[in-house]
């Protein structure tokens, strides 16, 4: 098969089609048989006819079946992948095409996954429902942080700063993204102090908190790592899906550890950045559901990060839409957030949501505590439907954040 061959403008993709839609620009070669190209190289045709094609391959080639611009939608036969190996299916569609000498950019924009292909996957067990029973927390957003600074803090600090910041008002804390086990904070001793102060929190608010410690490591390990979390009573387990790698990711959910997976989506940016080359972050979305994330970072579409409201919204799109009737994803803001973005974030996300702030709790005046109870002054304003500024008349740690930080 020629390039050209790759393309039939007529086809309607069927039920067993995987499709994905990509962003093509090309230099040196007509437009539709670069096309074609993308459509070859992910399946089963190469760069010149090979007197090895059978017959009895070309019903696995993939189709161009839409072009628009420089936007293209190629549907791939089920049968071209393994069930149950993201990777394999990655190696496609996500694969060589990216390196073509005529593809001068390429992007993966959307995946949609059909069903028979999806059911080989296990998806969040948990999921948004799942971790608010966990929590006991129904009707508002639920308040994160990320212990700060992100390294370097012993465990007897770590562990304070976490119980500091439940005993204000966060119902999560969490682990940085580049936290593991080094020296001077070992894994498993950070993990027993830090759910001893999770308990003395919980005992002291009344409140169930949970604490996500990070896992990210070389596979066995990290299956080891969330053992201990398991034995030591905790409950969630964070992972850098995107280093740790989609495979390790698979067999961390494939083990059904009975812990909420929180997925920080650290290094997305080299893949998502770019709106003419690389992978869309609904794609990185669609793909950890699929494996089972509960939890995912899809950006604060307000704070520090470039992600603007649109792109925010697919991500959350993708998390939450309806797909085979696999559990929704929770959505995290964060990065950059302070509580005079709540009411923006608050309109914008709705209350299914983790409002997660790092520099915006432990940033305040006041100190870690006094930065969580602003935090869900924040959120309960908002629920009230009170302006902030109004709200924080008699909310004094409320007011003192807007002082420094200001509101939009
Ligand atoms: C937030 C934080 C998050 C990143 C990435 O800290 O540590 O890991 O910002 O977030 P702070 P995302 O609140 O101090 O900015 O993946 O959502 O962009
Ligand atoms: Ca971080």
């Amino acid at each position: 098969m020629r390039y050209e061959d790759f393309l039939d403008l007529g086809y309607t993709p069927g039920e067993d089609d995987l499709i994905c839609r990509f962003h093509l620009e090309v230099d040196g070669m007509p437009f539709e048989k670069a096309a074609g190209g993308v459509a070859a190289e992910s399946s089963v045709g190469t760069w010149t006819e090979i007197s090895t094609f059978k017959s009895y391959v070309e019903r696995l080639h993939a189709t161009v079946f839409e072009i628009n611009g420089p936007e293209i939608g190629i549907a791939y036969p089920i049968g071209l992948f393994e069930p149950g190996n993201m990777p394999n299916i990655l190696s496609s569609v996500a694969g060589n095409v990216f390196g073509l000498k005529e593809v001068t950019n390429l992007r993966l924009n959307d995946i949609i996954f059909p069903r028979k292909l999806a059911a080989s996957f296990k998806g969040p067990a948990y999921g948004i429902q799942g971790v608010r029973s966990l929590l006991g927390v129904r009707d508002r957003p639920l308040i994160g942080t990320i212990v700060k600074p992100k390294l370097g803090l012993n465990t007897a600090d770590h562990a304070e700063v976490a119980y500091e910041a439940w005993r204000g008002g966060c119902d999560i804390v969490k682990d940085d993204e580049n936290l593991a086990g080094q020296s001077f904070n070992p894994f498993e001793d950070r993990v027993v102090k830090t759910l001893e102060a999770r308990d003395r929190a919980e005992e002291e608010t009344g409140e169930r908190k949970v604490y996500m410690a990070n896992v990210t490591s070389e596979t066995e390990t990290m299956l080891r790592r969330a053992e201990f979390i398991e034995e030591q009573g905790g409950r969630y387990l964070m992972v850098d899906i995107l280093t740790a790698g989609w495979s390790a990711l698979q067999t961390l959910r494939d083990q059904d550890f009975k812990l909420v997976i929180h997925a920080h989506r650290a290094g997305h940016a080299a893949l998502t950045k770019s709106p003419r080359h690389g992978i869309a972050m609904p794609v990185i979305a669609k793909i950890s559901r699929l494996i089972g994330v509960d939890q995912l970072h899809v950006g604060a579409a307000v704070g520090k990060m470039t992600e603007g409201k649109e792109e925010v919204a697919e991500n959350i799109e993708a998390c939450t839409e309806e797909m085979h009737g696999i559990r929704p994803v929770l959505p995290v803001a964060s990065g950059g957030v302070y509580p005079g973005l709540v009411p923006e974030m608050n309109r914008f996300f709705g209350r299914d949501f983790v409002c997660q702030a790092g520099g915006g709790i432990h940033g305040h005046p006041e100190g870690t505590a006094a930065g969580a109870l602003a935090m869900r002054q924040a959120v309960e304003a908002c629920l009230q439907k009170t302006p902030l500024k109004e709200y924080a008349r008699d909310h004094r740690e409320l007011a003192l954040a807007l002082e420094k930080w200001g509101e939009i």
